[in-house]
């Protein structure tokens, strides 16, 4: 090496220049990126079916059915809020075809609904109370719709676009939309009542509808059971696979197609589909009185949350507005009992008292990628390791000892999903004892375990295609499992 060569190596050294890992497979854009950030957000299912008891409207109802007595969109935002939710997601026209905004496109609306004397818009006080509190607003706009008269005809395309766009320019930002998999069957279809088939793969001209979506809101985020952003995870009980991967194969799949493979995702995969898991509070998706003894409890949420959020999905936790137009209180005392359990739980990272000691540090660049970047709450610093070590190391030690009965673990996405497996061991009577060990992580990897005290805790990553790339490492003491 000569001098100027050697001067470079040097140099190119002291200002930190090893470059980062190559992303490794599909890697997700932006949009998806500011999802994922989400990782707990709610549906909200209110329309004639609140007030006419029924899971599916058949499209016939009166508008003069839609009459909330005390309808608070604050309430509303306010019971998400408390939840701990980032947003929330309106039904703004479910099966039924009935409409909470006044569209100019159909009568069948808000606007012939003795409810603020026809004046009421459920889209627009909704969306303002969900600014006000700091959530974001998504909309549900019902692809299948038993009231239109050219519901299953090349006609309605066009009353379904229209309708979108009316959604997507009226109501500010708007950070999803939903189109639900269910399709086509028997309906008041403008009084024709009768049943209508439609060709899933073809009827909608999805490219064409994503379009508009991608047009007028570049930012927000598709769902369908196949994507383009993000997937249905294959029930409604808000339970992802273990594993469960950001990634499928795309090719082929549509809006009510095969649910195959939805719930664990697809590895290798070609394309960044992440899983959103969707359940609702209660039984059914639209308020019931009678299932007011039946609001899941705050052990149950929490369950759902280490099973959905903690295994890298979204949770879509659905709460149904009663007919007075606000959540039951039942609800929010389940949301509310859930949220202290979390924030309880999660408020101390026990890891960032421990010394780190990693196998292997890229570039033995601690500063840029180092272990210390696990333990900063950022998601966008990250521990790597050379390219040619792809099972590291790192192990915690900590000055007393800690306990802990719940071990969290974040990759750091834009570089694409790559640990493969990992396993986790604790220091007890002078050996190493493995105690959990997963697969997939992804966003978020939360692994609930009976209560552990030691000294040392240590993280192997035992398979990965590349290097790893991991943002953040948690060990925490979910109460009333800790004493
Ligand atoms: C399903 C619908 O049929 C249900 O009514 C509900 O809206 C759920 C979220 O999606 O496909």
């Amino acid at each position: 090496m000569g001098l100027s060569a050697m001067t470079l190596v040097v140099a190119s050294a002291v200002a930190g220049s090893t470059p980062p890992p190559q992303p490794f497979g599909p890697t997700p854009t932006a949009r998806q990126l500011r999802w994922h950030e989400m990782e707990f957000y709610g549906f909200v299912h209110f329309t004639v079916n609140t007030f006419t008891d029924r899971e599916w409207g058949e499209g016939d109802e009166l508008e003069a059915v839609f009459n909330p007595t005390d309808f608070d969109a604050d309430q509303i935002a306010l019971a998400a809020k408390t939840a701990g939710m980032k947003g929330l997601i309106l039904t703004a026209k479910h099966h039924d075809g009935f409409c909470l905004w006044p569209s100019r496109y159909t009568e069948h609306s808000v606007k012939n609904s003795p409810w603020k004397n026809g004046k009421g818009d459920v889209v627009r006080e909704l969306s303002r109370a969900c600014r006000r509190h700091g959530l974001r607003f998504g909309v549900y706009l019902s692809p299948w719709d038993r009231n239109h008269k050219d519901y299953g005809h090349p006609e309605y395309l066009t009353y379904y676009r229209n309708q979108l766009r009316e959604l997507l320019t009226q109501y500010g930002d708007i950070f999803t939309v939903w189109f639900d998999g269910a399709n086509g069957g028997s309906g008041y279809y403008g009084g024709a009542r009768e049943t209508r088939r439609i060709d899933a793969r073809t009827y909608y001209d999805w490219e064409n509808t994503r379009r508009v979506v991608r047009e007028l809101m570049p930012m927000a985020v598709m769902f369908s059971d196949a994507g383009p952003d993000f997937r249905w995870v294959g029930n409604e009980n808000g339970i992802a696979g273990d594993p469960c991967w950001a990634t499928l194969n795309a090719a082929g799949r549509f809006p009510g197609g095969s649910s195959e493979g939805l719930n664990s995702g697809e590895r290798p995969g070609t394309d960044w589909i992440p899983a959103e898991c969707d359940v609702s509070i209660r039984p059914g998706w639209f308020y019931h009185a009678q299932e007011d003894a039946k609001v899941k409890t705050s052990m149950q949420l929490v369950d759902l949350y280490y099973k959905s959020v903690g295994r890298g999905a979204c949770l879509n936790l659905n709460l149904p507005p009663d007919r007075r137009g606000r959540i039951h209180d039942n609800d929010v005392k389940s949301l509310q009992e859930f949220r202290n359990i979390l924030d309880r739980t999660f408020s101390k990272n026990l890891a960032v008292e421990a010394k780190l000691t990693p196998s292997n540090v890229r570039g033995a660049e601690a500063g840029k990628y180092g272990a210390k970047h696990l333990v900063d709450s950022k998601r966008d610093t990250y521990w790597a390791t050379d390219d040619s070590v792809t099972t590291p190391e790192l192990v915690l030690e900590f000055a007393k000892p800690v306990t802990f009965n719940v071990v969290s673990l974040r990759e750091y996405l834009p570089l694409g999903q790559r640990v493969e497996a990992f396993a986790l061991d604790q220091w007890q009577n002078g050996q190493w004892t493995e105690f959990a060990k997963g697969t997939s992580i992804g966003n978020l990897r939360l692994l609930r375990a009976p209560s552990i005290t030691t000294t040392k805790v240590r993280l192997r990553i035992t398979r990965s295609p590349v290097c790893p790339a991991l943002s953040e490492f948690g060990l925490f003491a979910e109460p009333g499992q800790v004493n």
